[in-house]
């Protein structure tokens, strides 16, 4: 296994406390459900019982059958807690919560930290960290932090980790893909993870209305200059009953197509209020046009939110996307 320095002060921070808030991020995915309760689990394995798991939309409906995802609660304890972790994120925008207090705070994650980060509050309060931009999956921290914590991975963390990975990996086929993450799932699925079963779960198990939402979406599905792109509209949710959640990996479409670079998903969330998924292809760095737009992500997978007509934020968004095409060639 390849070497990720955890700092002794993370590890002393983890064991010498008693109460601890572990938060995931808004809109969770696997990677943000699976890793918080993998590491709560392993915790509570070393005695530790004050946990308190946050997620500020709860548990997507896909992510219910992961083991113990009732412990997952949407509303911050009162008291000051030892240990706040943010997991999956690395700003408390993205947690959604602003009001936990905390006597340390620890961030275990993958994404790339803003670029003021040296000068935020959290970021100088900071009491350690476990970030590796370079990790496909939070999940593959958190594994490294329970071996470093010498906390033997049992079947529910297994079966949590393992759905982290999965997700964030697209099902071990995007190139973060490495032999490293295939290891751990290896570790994973010889601690009783079972691919199938979760696969099902997060996969072959999307409810009729869903699908129904999809079909509408992608008759919008269009390209042009390398970008393809695909909207969901508020009609659309209205018509067949379903919410934002119900379009979670809609950009996948897009992305299939042969003839994009970048991916993009409209999704109406209000009147004249966007919400975009980007994907490359593996070209263009999508995290840059995210963020010309205050949003944010990966290289290959980032999203942001823009208010306008859809007519003007395509408009917008293609001028970005064409620019960035354009300059990688
Ligand atoms: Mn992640």
């Amino acid at each position: 296994m390849k070497k990720t320095k955890i700092s002794s002060k993370l590890l002393n921070i983890l064991t010498r406390n008693k109460s601890f808030v572990i938060a995931g991020h808004i809109n969770p995915e696997g990677d943000a459900i699976g890793s918080i309760l993998a590491l709560a689990l392993g915790l509570k394995k070393t005695g530790r019982k004050n946990i308190h798991l946050l997620s500020r939309d709860g548990v997507p409906a896909n992510l219910k059958f992961l083991p113990y995802a009732g412990l997952v609660k949407q509303l911050p304890p009162k008291k000051t807690v030892d240990v706040l972790i943010i997991a999956d994120c690395n700003t408390l925008e993205r947690t959604g919560f602003r009001e936990v207090k905390a006597k340390n705070t620890v961030i275990i994650d993958h994404h790339i930290p803003p670029d003021n980060a040296g000068e935020s509050e959290l970021y100088k309060k900071l009491s350690a960290g476990l970030i590796d931009p370079k990790a496909a999956a939070t999940g593959m921290l958190i594994f490294k932090l329970l071996t470093a914590l010498n906390i033997p991975i049992d079947k529910d963390m297994a079966t949590n980790l393992y759905t982290a990975i999965l997700v964030d990996t697209g099902g071990f086929r995007y190139s973060n893909t490495s032999p490293e993450s295939l290891r751990m799932a290896c570790h994973l699925v010889e601690a009783g993870a079972r691919p199938w079963d979760i696969t099902k779960e997060l996969y072959e198990s999307i409810p009729y209305k869903s699908v129904k939402l999809l079909g509408l979406s992608l008759a919008t599905l269009d390209k042009k200059d390398g970008i393809a792109w695909m909207t969901a509209t508020r009609d659309m949710f209205k018509k067949t009953g379903t919410t934002s959640e119900d379009s979670e990996d809609f950009v996948d479409y897009p992305r299939k197509v042969k003839e994009s670079e970048v991916a993009v998903f409209f999704r109406e969330d209000e009147k004249d209020v966007f919400k975009l998924s980007l994907r490359s292809k593996g070209k263009i760095d999508v995290q840059k046009i995210a963020n010309s737009f205050g949003g944010g992500g990966h290289f290959a997978a980032a999203g942001c939110k823009l208010k306008g007509t859809l007519r003007d934020v395509q408009k917008k968004v293609f001028a970005e996307v064409r620019k960035a095409i354009k300059n990688a060639k």
